[in-house]
């Protein structure tokens, strides 16, 4: 065993977008290409000699043979101690706790998260901080500017390690400690919810469906759901991980997970229904007849916090990605705490959550989490939602009609037009941010502009700023559009555009007839036909 010094240039295009670096899998697997990112996280950290890290993926294609480089890369670099799951793998909720459990320095989680992964889908590196949340943008930014500067990579020369059993061996003057994946973060759901009213609810024939989606989640739900809890056996479905999920695309939203979402709207659906995505981070809430959006799950959870023992003593305050429909907001104004409005990205709830500012946080892409770990936590929402149905002892579908009731209904959808031409993308957004001055005041199908501007964020812990998170533009009596670009594709350019309006009388409307008016005058605005070239989008949340 030795340490090689590999001499080695700057590769382009190693930025991180919203959720680290993604590339497709062929492109990580050119040459050096792994190996120059991860010695940039070393150097854009100042080193990792005498740090402990902590390491797993979701099992995509080229999670084994990352993993080995990684560790490597630590071992030469002089880390003192890796904790890795089983087998290389781990969920990212998962690995946000082992950090923060274990006082880690760090990690890094091999995921592509919600793209497809195999020989030909993608591939992606994260690195999170010794809080257990992903790296903030001044970190991302060192990073990057190390991929810019690569000279040299440092790697130990050995044969495969062997990460299949639990326990401790040495790579050089490094211990690597492969550990179960799940029992730490099973430990920790037990300590938030309350198991024992969940488990009578399973006992009384309380019927679930968890889609695993062939991802890290499975074991994660069978240990819990099934093996603990007692739901039936076979309640989990899509359970084993695979290398190329299943051919399928991991992302829980009804367009993805439609199989799930059939069965909840036909007869003898489920009680409850339930999917996440390839890192187990994200999730779906799906009742029996009805799809519960990710925004309303949010406002749900807030409102109901306070019977799940974990949130008994209230929240204290509660934050949202700016695209994240304004149902929470109404419930946080209610219970009189503070609601923060981010940009798109886990990586801005860290400060709040560390400063004790916010306790739950939410995204309309399906994610949901709270200061347990410093991630969205795909399997914890559902345990809440358990958790909160075993205590009021009602249907999801009624305890939103419930909701609607209270606050209001946000109608709420997601637009996305998926690989379009990034220069036509660029443009249609650059149009748009020209004209945003001159838009309040002005009507667009129907519609009265009341404010538009493109979003800057600056954070109230460190009073850094973060500009160009989105264009938003309100229309009078709250319905708003949020146009933005995705920062974790591979291909082209996604065009995201959310779609919200809010009705205190209405509460049964059909999402996308409610929506009509507000599609129109984002198409109005935006000239998204002729722009794209697309007549409809790709998915519809
Ligand atoms: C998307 C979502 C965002 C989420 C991010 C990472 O980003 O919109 O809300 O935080 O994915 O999620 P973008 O830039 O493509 O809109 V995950 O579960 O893919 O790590
Ligand atoms: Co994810």
């Amino acid at each position: 065993m030795s340490i090689q010094t590999v001499a080695t240039q700057p590769i382009a295009g190693q930025k991180p977008g919203t959720s680290g670096l993604r590339k497709t899998t062929p492109e990580f697997q050119k040459h050096h290409f792994l190996e120059n990112f991860i010695q940039s996280i070393w150097n854009g950290i100042g080193g990792v000699q005498g740090k402990t890290l902590v390491l797993g993926g979701d099992g995509r294609h080229f999670n084994t043979e990352a993993s080995q480089v990684v560790l490597r890369m630590a071992a030469a670099s002089g880390a003192a101690k890796v904790i890795v799951g089983q087998n290389a793998l781990l969920s990212t909720p998962a690995a946000s706790n082992l950090i923060r459990k274990r006082k880690a320095d760090g990690g890094i989680i091999l995921s592509a998260s919600h793209n497809p992964g195999g020989p030909e889908g993608d591939f992606g590196v994260k690195y999170n901080t010794a809080n257990g949340g992903p790296a903030p943008e001044n970190v991302t930014a060192k990073i990057y500017a190390a991929t810019q500067q690569i000279s040299e990579y440092l790697i130990y020369e050995t044969q495969d390690i062997d990460l299949s059993a639990i326990g401790e061996s040495t790579l050089g003057g490094m211990t690597i400690e492969v550990v179960d994946p799940v029992a730490d973060y099973a430990e920790l759901m037990e300590q938030i919810f309350d198991f024992e009213a969940l488990k009578a609810m399973f006992a009384g024939g309380f019927r679930l469906r968890f889609d695993a989606m062939h991802a890290v989640t499975g074991p994660y739900a069978k240990a819990i759901l099934e093996d603990r809890l007692g739901a039936a056996p076979g309640s989990v479905i899509n359970g084993v991980p695979s290398t190329d999920f299943g051919k399928g695309h991991p992302d829980p939203n009804p367009i993805w997970a439609k199989p799930l979402v059939d069965e909840m709207m036909g007869p003898d659906a489920p009680d409850f229904g339930a999917a996440s995505d390839g890192d187990g981070d994200r999730n779906m809430i799906v009742g029996r007849g009805i799809y519960v959006t990710p925004s309303d799950s949010l406002a749900a959870l807030a409102a109901n916090a306070t019977l799940v023992p974990g949130y008994a003593g209230g929240l204290k305050g509660v934050a949202r990605s700016m695209p994240t429909s304004k149902a929470v907001d109404r419930v946080a104004e209610s219970l009189g705490i503070e609601c923060f409005e981010t940009p798109t990205g886990w990586k801005f709830f860290g400060n709040l959550l560390d400063a004790g500012r916010a306790t739950l946080c939410g995204e309309e892409s399906a994610g949901t989490g709270s200061d347990h770990v410093r991630e969205k936590d795909g399997l914890w929402a559902v345990l809440f939602w358990l958790n909160i149905l075993a205590k009021r002892q009602i249907s999801v579908a009624d305890l939103m009609a419930d909701h609607w009731k209270t606050y209001g209904r946000n109608y709420y959808s997601r637009h996305d037009y998926e690989g379009v031409d990034a220069e036509a993308a660029n443009a249609l957004m650059d149009n748009l941010r020209a004209r945003l001055a001159d838009l309040p005041g002005t009507s667009v199908a129907g519609l009265t502009v009341t404010a538009a501007d493109d979003f800057a964020y600056d954070d109230p812990i460190d009073g850094s700023r973060s500009a160009k998170q989105g264009i938003r533009i309100s229309f009078d009596g709250g319905a708003r559009v949020v146009l933005r670009l995705s920062g974790t594709g591979t291909v082209g350019a996604t065009l995201r555009v959310y779609l919200e309006t809010v009705e205190t009388e209405a509460l049964d409307m059909d999402a996308q007839a409610a929506l009509s008016k507000v599609i129109a005058a984002a198409e109005e605005l935006a000239q998204i036909k002729a722009r794209t070239g697309r007549n409809e989008p790709d998915v519809i949340t």
